[in-house]
């Protein structure tokens, strides 16, 4: 099997160069978080004060762990750790309520995320000449910038597609000879599902390689799509809080995914007690970011369930990798690609006066894509009205709820005593997807 590198003196290091490398940036890092109000108020409670009370990568330890809750309640500039002068650009993520976690990005650390992500490319054999169709969305969310930067960066033709309208995506892929995908896993079985709709047959198209993520998804998945489009699919891994995608991706072996360790420290913890869980154990992964100063974030809980292999890759990387994403530990929902929690829902729903007491949120796949469904219980008296009006308050709740978490779901509306009554804790979200 061929082996490319974009930088192989850092992606071939042993341990104790990678070891080094982490310790001096941590330190770096460190000195930039304490220009934040946020770790100016944290590490002084655990005794940093300064870099030099970095000694070990084992005083990261002393670091508190970070959350999502954190991020949002230092919404927008508690993590800041430079003027906004400084700052070339933002991305946002969902948060748990309608407060979305921001991140920022100076042109150095732009540069650096950048670099990573081309890293990532390389990794799979994708190269100049190679045409990149990115069908993750441009805008706030990183998939679709993040890539399109790092595919440039290495020379491949990026055709900036965005996501949706998937009559013109079959057809720039066949008028430009599009190569490599970047799409999420269910979207891309979705299109393959309607070629034929299109008068397109994957003989018509040039694909050799897809980068898969932004969502869960199975080795069956990955399998069915490899059949399916005659294709190697690679599993790609990356949050916005770490800059997105390329923080770890599978190299040509396809054997899950190299975590690139100069630019992020894993751990992996029990998520219950926080104490680190041996090596092939799953638990929750835990990042530390090392390439951003504008926005520093260290030993963030990503809420992600993987495990760390151990053995090493035949493609001579040493960085560690970390198993595909097996689950979440918090109750995020992850819909074609789009974060949302469901109290984001809760919270939408409860302002409408109609809207009665119960409610229950169903996931269903529809073919291959998700569908999200709201089941919603009215107060009485609305039943009474016509059926105009029923529609007129269906098409609000639509509407209200899309403002809010990005997509439409399909609401039903119900007379009250309909939707299940829990005694105890109240299931709220019925996902009847493939568990991986
Ligand atoms: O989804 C970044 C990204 C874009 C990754 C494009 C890959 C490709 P967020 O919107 O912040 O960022 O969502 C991050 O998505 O914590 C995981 O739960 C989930 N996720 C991302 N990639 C994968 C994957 C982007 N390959 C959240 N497998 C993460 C499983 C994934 N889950």
């Amino acid at each position: 099997m061929e082996i490319h590198y974009w930088n192989k003196e850092i992606e071939t290091a042993d341990r104790k160069t990678i070891q080094a490398v982490q310790l001096q940036r941590l330190k770096a890092m460190v000195a930039s978080a304490l220009h934040t109000p946020f770790y100016k108020r944290k590490l002084p409670t655990v005794g940093i004060n300064s870099p030099d009370d970095i000694k070990s990568l084992d005083d990261l330890k002393k670091i508190p762990l970070a959350s999502k809750e954190d991020l949002r309640q230092n919404y927008p500039k508690g993590f800041l750790a430079v003027d906004t002068s400084e700052v070339v650009r933002i991305h946002t993520s969902s948060g748990t309520t309608g407060i979305p976690t921001v991140i920022y990005l100076s042109a150095a650390d732009l540069d650096a995320a950048t670099d990573i992500m081309a890293r990532s490319i390389v990794a799979t054999g994708a190269t100049r000449g190679d045409v990149l169709q990115n069908m993750m969305s441009y805008g706030l969310f990183t998939g679709g910038l993040c890539m399109h930067y790092g595919a440039e960066r290495v020379g491949l033709m990026v055709i900036p597609a965005a996501g949706g309208n998937t009559k013109r995506q079959i057809q720039l892929m066949k008028d430009f000879g599009t190569t490599v995908l970047h799409i999420t896993p269910s979207y891309l079985l979705h299109i393959h599902s309607t070629l034929g709709e299109f008068g397109t047959s994957v003989k018509d198209l040039s694909l050799k390689k897809a980068f898969i993520g932004a969502e869960p998804h199975s080795e069956n998945t990955r399998k069915k799509i490899e059949e399916l489009y005659g294709i190697d699919a690679y599993n790609s891994y990356g949050l916005s809080e770490m800059n997105g995608p390329g923080v770890a991706f599978e190299c040509v072996y396809k054997n899950d995914l190299h975590l690139w360790e100069d630019a992020y420290i894993l751990e992996v913890i029990d998520p219950k007690t926080g104490d680190p869980v041996p090596d092939g154990q799953e638990g929750e992964v835990v990042l530390t970011n090392l390439i951003r100063h504008a926005m520093p974030l260290m030993r963030y809980r990503t809420r992600d369930r993987a495990f760390v292999h151990t053995d090493p890759c035949p493609c001579g990387r040493t960085h560690r990798r970390i198993s595909r994403i097996l689950g979440r530990t918090d109750d995020m929902l992850i819909i074609n690609g789009v974060n949302i929690f469901p109290s984001q829902i809760e919270e939408v729903i409860m302002k409408i006066p109609e809207v009665g007491t119960n409610y229950q949120i169903y996931v269903e796949k529809q073919g291959s894509l998700d569908k999200l469904i709201v089941k919603v219980e009215l107060y009485s008296k609305m039943f009474l009205g016509e059926a105009k009006q029923i529609d007129k308050l269906k098409a609000k709740i639509s509407d209200e709820l899309r403002a809010s978490i990005t997509i439409k779901p399909v609401i039903e509306l119900h007379e009250p005593g309909v939707l299940p009554v829990f005694e105890g804790k109240a299931v709220r979200v019925v996902d009847k997807r493939e568990k991986l």
